[in-house]
């Protein structure tokens, strides 16, 4: 019998690669998609035929229960947050709605209705924020940065409370940074390839940026659900460190991407002040060893390898826009 998958924030990055990867291993899937004016599934499009789509939202109760009643699942992953940190300075309220208080809904919908699913929730190395050691491991003290680093801590100690007070199969995975050709534009590093690959095909001439020395910890986002899909084949549930266990500045990540399109960077890089936060997460490294011990998992693709395939990706993308639709500024002229 095929194992059945909850899966919700299916239109976002990693909800995309783990639902490839559940599909691969013989998963029915099931995905949690809020109400929207538009279409939101393009990460998912060449999916759509092979799961199934549930309306639900994070803030509504009654639709979280409604859809593990539904489902039934094995495994849930909750992947749904507002989870662009900036944002989370601009909308405080709806982020500690949703990033927070939004997995309680879903553990009371859990302990309420399939206490034997196992859940894995996205825990994040934003919590660590103004670092207490370095690298950062399991037992690291958070200290969070930004709404949304508090948001995930109370998200965190939640899913620990639920599997400690009703013994639920419920575990995080703290993830650090991971990227892909289908990484959100607002994220540093899309924003980077995508405005590269733009200024290489001609479609602008610059890239604004903030802070250039902040350092993070940057995986692939497809190596990353591998390990969060080994949590919860365990026989207990435990919390994990995801990390590749090198960092990188952003300078550096640009000079990488310029260098795959064969540009000057200091040509077309501005630093923009209004780009920096109002508090700032320096350096984040983690240490995955008990990942690598205890779950076998380790990343495959290493930054400079994932760096040069989103430009080649969003160079590629671009291109065949441009030849489908030429741009507002051709068809004006
Ligand atoms: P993402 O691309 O921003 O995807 C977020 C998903 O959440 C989208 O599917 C979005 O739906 C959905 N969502 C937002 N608000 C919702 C609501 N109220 N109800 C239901 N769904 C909602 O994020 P990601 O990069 O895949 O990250 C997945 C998770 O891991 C997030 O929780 C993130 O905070 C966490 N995390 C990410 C990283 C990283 O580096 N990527 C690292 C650590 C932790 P729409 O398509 O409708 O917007
Ligand atoms: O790509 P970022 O926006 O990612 P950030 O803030 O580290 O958050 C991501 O990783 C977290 C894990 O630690 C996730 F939980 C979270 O959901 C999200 O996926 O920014 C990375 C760094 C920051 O230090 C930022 O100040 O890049 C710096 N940066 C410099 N210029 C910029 C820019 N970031 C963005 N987004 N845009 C810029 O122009």
């Amino acid at each position: 019998m095929s194992k059945i998958a909850l899966i919700t924030g299916i239109t976002g990055q990693d909800g995309s690669y783990m639902t490839e990867f559940l599909l691969e291993k013989g998963y029915r899937v099931y995905g949690l998609i809020r109400r929207s004016s538009h279409e939101p599934t393009d990460r998912i499009q060449h999916l759509l035929s092979k799961i199934e789509i549930l309306d639900g939202d994070l803030t509504d109760q009654s639709s979280l229960g409604a859809a593990v009643q539904t489902v039934n699942p094995d495994e849930i992953y909750n992947f749904a947050a507002q989870s662009f940190v900036p944002t989370s300075w601009n909308q405080p309220v709806l982020t500690a709605d949703v990033t927070g208080l939004g997995v309680v809904r879903l553990l009371e919908a859990i302990h309420k209705y399939k206490s034997d699913a196992k859940l894995y929730q996205a825990s994040s190395s934003e919590m660590f924020g103004k670092v207490k050691e370095t690298p950062q491991k399991e037992t690291t003290p958070f200290y969070p940065r930004s709404p949304y680093g508090v948001a995930k801590v109370y998200a965190h100690y939640i899913t620990v409370n639920y599997r400690e007070s009703y013994n639920l199969f419920a575990c995080s995975g703290i993830a650090f940074n991971h990227e892909s050709p289908r990484r959100g534009l607002e994220f540093v590093s899309r924003k980077v390839t995508h405005t590269a690959a733009k200024i290489k095909l001609g479609h602008t001439k610059e890239l604004p940026l903030g802070n250039l020395e902040a350092k993070r910890d940057w995986g692939f986002a497809g190596d990353y659900v591998e390990a969060m899909w080994l949590m919860l084949q365990q026989d207990k549930p435990e919390d994990f460190i995801i990390a590749t266990g090198q960092a990188h500045t952003v300078k550096e990540l640009v000079q990488i991407a310029f260098d795959e399109v064969g540009l000057p960077w200091e040509k077309y890089v501005r630093v923009d002040k209004k780009l920096f936060r109002p508090a700032e997460v320096d350096h984040l490294i983690g240490d995955a060893a008990k990942a690598k011990q205890n779950l076998g998992w380790q990343p495959k693709l290493s930054f400079e390898e994932m760096i040069r395939l989103m430009v080649h990706e969003d160079i590629k993308s671009l291109s065949k826009t441009a030849a489908a639709a030429p741009f507002t500024e051709f068809r004006i002229r």
